[in-house]
């Protein structure tokens, strides 16, 4: 039976509930910000919060601060399932930026590991190509021509040598939207934020004070707004040494990936792994020169590791 408390509790916060957006998360403290620009400390009522970054939410004031009573329906959520934990970045993005660069060389298999977790989520995804001044751009752009050719956006910027050039590229690109950026250190993604959003460094400093965090603003999720108006927004994720793919089903996996997508459909076995079995257009895609070598050691790894168990 619910305690009367708890019903009491309903009955009186569904008049008074204000609608919100998470800005900052920490364990069961969430920043939350009103409509209007206001920001208010919440607390959830359970031990741990599932709350991330982008979500919308309701919440019931409470002298200074409030309290979370739910969360809006997500319209996407990006994550990454390592064995042992699941990982959420963000959730209601309108598209992802993965920021590369010729140096430090970038993993592709980072890069795909990405590329799938926005596909599975259904978060449109552009590359970002960053030190395009660096004499190793060549190679980079050789390295990505297989994404291009599956039809991802390849974007190039030189953030530090030309600015004003990046700016041109991005400020449409971003406008109106709330934008994830990816990206393994060093591929410039402090210099994107700091170029494209107004007092950056203010913008999360007060957060992380409020929140306690006692950590450094990089080892969190961090919302920018892009624009006074705040219609664009930015989220800076912290970096990542692992990219799990758990979520996700070995026979799903090529599915994902657009360039062995496109190849589906024609398998003599219809739970065909596309590695060995005979009659596999997947197979015959890769014979014709269509799926990069890459590519290709690139899925056969994931299909292992996504098939082997965990316990
Ligand atoms: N050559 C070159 N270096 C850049 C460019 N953008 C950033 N860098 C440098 O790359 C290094 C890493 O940049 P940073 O923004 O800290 O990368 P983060 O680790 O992704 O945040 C710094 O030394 C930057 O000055 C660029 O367009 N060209
Ligand atoms: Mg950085
Ligand atoms: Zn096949």
């Amino acid at each position: 039976m619910t305690p009367p408390s708890a019903r009491s509790r309903h009955a009186e916060s569904d008049g008074a509930l204000a609608s919100g957006l998470v800005v900052a998360a920490h364990g069961r403290h969430v920043m939350v910000e009103t409509p209007e620009g206001r920001r208010v400390h919440c607390q959830t009522r359970g031990k741990k919060s599932e709350l991330v970054v982008g979500d919308r939410v309701r919440w019931l004031p409470t002298g200074d601060g409030g309290v979370i009573e739910s969360m809006d329906p997500r319209s996407n959520l990006l994550f990454r399932q390592d064995d042992w934990r699941t990982k959420s970045f963000a959730a209601n993005l309108d598209q992802l930026l993965v920021l590369v660069a010729p140096d430090p060389v970038f993993s592709e298999s980072q890069l795909t590991r990405a590329l799938i977790a926005a596909q599975a989520a259904g978060i449109p995804t552009v590359i970002g190509l960053n030190k395009v001044d660096l004499p190793s751009t060549p190679v980079a752009r050789e390295r990505l021509a297989p994404y291009v050719a599956m039809g991802i956006r390849v974007i190039e910027l030189a953030l530090k040598q030309d600015p004003e050039g990046a700016l041109a590229t991005l400020r449409p690109l971003f406008a109106g939207r709330t934008t994830l950026v990816l990206g393994p250190s060093g591929m410039g993604k402090s210099t994107l934020i700091n170029l494209v959003v107004p007092q950056a460094a203010a913008q999360v400093g007060e957060i992380s004070q409020a929140l306690h965090t006692g950590r450094h603003t990089t080892t969190s999720t961090s919302w920018y707004w892009l624009d006074e108006a705040r219609s664009g927004a930015l989220i800076d994720s912290p970096g990542f040494q692992e990219f799990g793919l758990r979520q996700i089903a070995p026979e799903d996996l090529a599915g994902l990936m657009p360039d062995f997508a496109s190849a589906l459909g024609d398998c003599k076995f219809h739970n065909c792994s596309h590695r060995h079995e005979p009659g596999c257009s997947v197979r015959d895609a890769m014979a014709r020169g269509e799926i990069s070598p890459t590519r290709q050691r690139i899925y056969s790894e994931l299909f292992d590791e996504l098939s082997q168990k965990r316990w």
